[in-house]
């Protein structure tokens, strides 16, 4: 029988690789999407599927709309993915980024424990939850304590808490993903790859001379949305719900993304990056590096990208666009 499944802000960067993914497994698929004055911007990102997928106007804060919606897909799968995403924007919106994904995971499993409780739930938990906390040796996983610096972290970890508690005592079928960063060429440019990225080509092509950063020396762990949703589906198909680490296992500084994107185009990005304050975070995570060998070991995920082909590939993308 064919699978259905459900994915909040399918019009993203992961929900877009997800809904590709999902079509190609031959799932049928269908997404909720938030209303925006121009609809353009929304649907770029899934235009090519467009006539696959069915779309849903909902909002995490609107739970009548989650409750409709849930209740008329009768999702097999429902994937979380709905937040409000930028760590440094959390500082400037904290009350709206503690609502939505907080209290809008609360609104999603209630509607998931209500309507369809036989459906699985998929959490997009995150790396910001440890801040800077890490083990020993140096990485992260799940029982490193959760230290969250940002309005943005410390709302994921309500979610990530709501989504075990439903798991635990309603036996709802419900796993966090605690997904390290991830990015291509479909992240959003005022993420960091993007931005130096995209600025980076633009640059090499004569449309821009300076690129303002923030911090140029935090270390992530950076991987490909490509592999990630792979991640987000192993992970539910599991026969026990659980929740799971995905990382690379690497970490690089914002540094080390300048000098190899500028050296890739034949530039010196001491010559171009300048920084600039308003792009400084109250507080800031220093060093993140994931170990995500139980996923490697127990469910076989393997990213596909290394840094540097996924750092290529982006490149490439904007070179074609641009030039
Ligand atoms: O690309 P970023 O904005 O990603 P950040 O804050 O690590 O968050 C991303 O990853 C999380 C997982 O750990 C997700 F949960 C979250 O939703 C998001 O996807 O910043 C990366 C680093 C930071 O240290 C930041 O301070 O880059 C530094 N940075 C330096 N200059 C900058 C800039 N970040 C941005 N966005 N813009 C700058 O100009």
């Amino acid at each position: 029988m064919t699978k259905v499944a459900l994915i909040t802000c399918i019009t993203g960067q992961d929900g877009s690789y997800l809904s590709e993914y999902l079509l190609e497994l031959g799932y049928e698929v269908h997404g909720v999407v938030r209303r925006l004055s121009v609809a353009e911007n929304q649907t770029e990102r899934i235009q090519h599927v467009d006539d696959q997928i069915t779309c849903h106007y909902g909002d995490l804060l609107d739970e009548h709309s989650l409750y409709r919606i849930v209740e008329e897909v009768n999702p097999d799968e429902v994937y979380n993915l709905a937040a409000m995403s930028h760590v440094r924007v959390s500082f400037d919106v904290p009350s709206f980024t503690i609502k939505t994904n907080s209290l809008g995971v609360l609104n999603m499993l209630e509607s998931v424990r209500t309507k369809v409780p036989h459906a699985k739930f998929y959490q997009a938990s995150s790396s910001e939850m440890f801040g800077n906390s890490i083990d020993e040796d140096n990485f992260q996983r799940l029982e490193t304590p959760m230290r969250p610096v940002s309005p943005y972290g410390c709302s994921k970890v309500m979610g990530f808490n709501l989504t075990r508690h439903y798991r635990e005592g309603y036996k709802l079928h419900a796993c966090n993903g605690i997904l390290f960063n991830h990015e291509s060429p479909r992240r959003g440019t005022n993420f960091v790859t993007n931005k130096v990225v995209k600025s980076a080509v633009e640059i090499k092509l004569g449309l821009r001379e300076k690129l303002e950063l923030g911090n140029l020396d935090s270390y992530r762990d950076w991987g490909h949305s490509y592999d990630y949703v792979r991640a987000m589906h192993l992970i539910l198909n599991h026969d026990v719900p659980r929740d799971w680490v995905v990382s690379t296992g690497e970490t690089k500084s914002v540094r080390d993304l300048c000098e190899y994107t500028f050296n890739y185009l034949g530039l010196n990005y001491r010559d171009y990056v300048v920084q600039n304050e308003k792009y400084l975070r109250k507080e800031e995570i220093n060093y993140l590096r994931g170990d995500s060998s139980e996923i490697r070991n127990n469910l076989g995920w393997k990213p596909k990208y290394t840094f540097e082909t996924m750092i290529d590939e982006m490149i490439e993308h904007w070179f074609d666009l641009l030039k």
